[in-house]
């Protein structure tokens, strides 16, 4: 295949300098482009962006110089691939040459230009332009790949939604911009209900499909800035900013029902599974931190499974504190009578531990044992 030709851009407001130079380079094979002052020099970079630029330093309105540091800032700040500018100036003195340089010339000529010189400087210049463009593509490449690990290394391989890593990330920025705008912020804990008999029964890939699918749900009923995850096995874990205690608590009954009434396929058939869900949200006096929260969803959905499954059970709502209060945790005497779907427990639960001097502090202590952990 022919190398693409190099292509130069010769300013100099003397059009003859440029005919001159134009002959010789494209002689020489190169391809030349020429403006006769800086603006039109800035103007035809951005029509057509040169390999190389021959630059006369004296020209009205804008000089050389300016047209270099112009140049040179864009380049600087990316917004232009590494491109040399050897100056050409008819005064040969020190000065002039390290202002130029200054400016942001990689090299310079004295006028009345000498070819074989031109010629030699121009190809060195060129050379060093190739090597910069091989570095920036192996950078551009580079940084692309790492990206691409990032992904990788935020996303659960199975389902393709977000691992818990990415959850604990995005829960730790979250929660802080909850805090700074004070905003609430919700969590919901699912996890499939006797989900290890789908793996006795149907066996492994069954169990796959169906957390595939599972996730995948979860996904489609989930606002767009809401956050999805799968958070370890079987369990999920949904991020709501914006969202106080009730309105999580509606949304995570919502998704109940939808698992419930999901028929869920896999090579051999299809199967019905249902789930069960903690919320807890900030605004508790005793969550004070992401951990905290974390700790309130889980100990809820730990509760939802001990009193039967497919429920969605509140934080230190009505049912999580009778269960509590019958484990020994005598924190919810004041406590409302049990209500049969905690979803419709619209009074705020914060509200209630807020009266009663609960928290997650204390509740931490009589804690059980992480739901997640295997029964
Ligand atoms: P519970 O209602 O108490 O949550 O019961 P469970 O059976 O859902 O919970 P348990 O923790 O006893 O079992 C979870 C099962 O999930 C066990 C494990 O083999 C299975 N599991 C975890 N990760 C995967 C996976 O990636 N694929 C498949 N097929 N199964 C998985
Ligand atoms: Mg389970
Ligand atoms: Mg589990």
């Amino acid at each position: 295949m022919e190398r693409k030709k190099a292509r130069i851009l010769v300013v100099d407001d003397h059009e003859d300098n440029i005919e001159l130079l134009r002959a010789r380079l494209e002689a020489r094979g190169y391809e030349v482009d020429g403006a006769t002052d800086g603006q039109a020099a800035l103007d035809q970079v951005d029509r057509v962006c040169p390999d190389l630029i021959l630059l006369d330093v004296m020209m009205p309105k804008m000089d050389g110089m300016e047209v270099a540091r112009r140049l040179k800032a864009r380049i600087e700040k990316k917004e232009l691939p590494f491109i040399p500018i050897i100056m050409q100036t008819a005064l040969d003195s020190t000065e002039n040459k390290v202002e130029g340089l200054d400016a942001g010339a990689d090299d310079y000529l004295t006028k009345p230009i000498n070819f074989a010189e031109l010629e030699a400087r121009v190809s060195s210049k060129l050379r060093i332009k190739a090597l910069q463009d091989a570095l920036s593509a192996r950078d551009t490449e580079l940084s692309e790949l790492n990206d691409r690990l990032r992904q990788i290394s935020l996303t659960d391989g199975l389902t393709g939604v977000e691992n818990r890593r990415s959850l604990e990330e995005r829960l730790h920025d979250m929660w802080q911009h909850s805090l700074r705008l004070h905003e609430p912020i919700a969590l919901i804990m699912c996890d499939i209900d006797k989900f290890k008999s789908v793996n006795d029964q149907y066996g492994h890939q069954a169990g796959d499909a169906v957390l595939k699918e599972f996730a995948q749900l979860l996904k489609s009923e989930a606002r767009e800035i809401d956050r999805v995850g799968r958070y370890g096995g079987e369990e999920f874990l949904l991020i709501l900013s914006g969202t106080v205690l009730d309105a999580a608590v509606t949304f995570a009954e919502r998704l109940r029902e939808k698992v419930e009434n999901h028929t869920f396929t896999y090579a051999g058939g299809t199967l019905r599974r249902t789930m069960s869900c903690g919320v807890a949200a900030s605004g508790h006096p005793g969550i004070n931190d992401q951990e905290a929260l974390l700790k309130a969803s889980d100990d809820a959905l730990y509760v939802a499974k001990e009193t039967g499954r497919n429920k969605v059970i509140r934080y230190e709502g009505a049912e999580f504190n009778k269960h509590m209060k019958g484990k020994g945790n005598d924190n919810a005497d004041a406590e409302k009578p049990v209500s049969k779907s905690e979803a419709a427990d619209a009074g705020g639960s914060a509200k209630n531990a807020a009266a009663n001097g609960t928290g997650a502090a204390s509740r931490r202590k009589a804690s059980p044992p992480s739901p997640s952990a295997p029964a």
